[in-house]
């Protein structure tokens, strides 16, 4: 049997894909420019929907640090490249604790 996707995973793929540039354009809206997030905004961003990935989302040296590695372009703001780049990053992080936790198991 081929390996196809069922359509009910499909759906669920294109709901995430939707729901992550929702968020994007939710936050990075707020100056009225949904194309970018600012410095202020990817704050908000991180507190308000990475509360539980980030250890200290009010500690303004960690998004300082985190600015300046996903800005490639250097011009102060995420746009949706960047943000995917640190999107990747926490999924890259999720990945690699749900290896460590499935290696515990065994
Ligand atoms: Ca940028």
């Amino acid at each position: 049997v081929a390996k196809l996707s069922n359509p009910t995973e499909t759906e669920v793929n294109r709901r995430c894909i939707k729901s992550l540039i929702a968020v994007f354009q939710k936050h990075a809206g707020r100056d009225g420019n949904n194309s970018k997030l600012s410095k202020a905004e990817s704050l908000i961003f991180m507190n308000t929907e990475l509360g539980a990935f980030t250890k200290n989302p009010k500690d303004c040296g960690v998004l300082d640090h985190m600015m300046k590695k996903l800005d490639l372009n250097s011009d102060g703001q995420l746009d949706f490249q960047e943000f995917l780049n640190l999107i990747g990053g926490l999924v890259i992080a999720c990945h690699e604790s749900f290896l460590k936790s499935v290696s515990c198991q065994k």
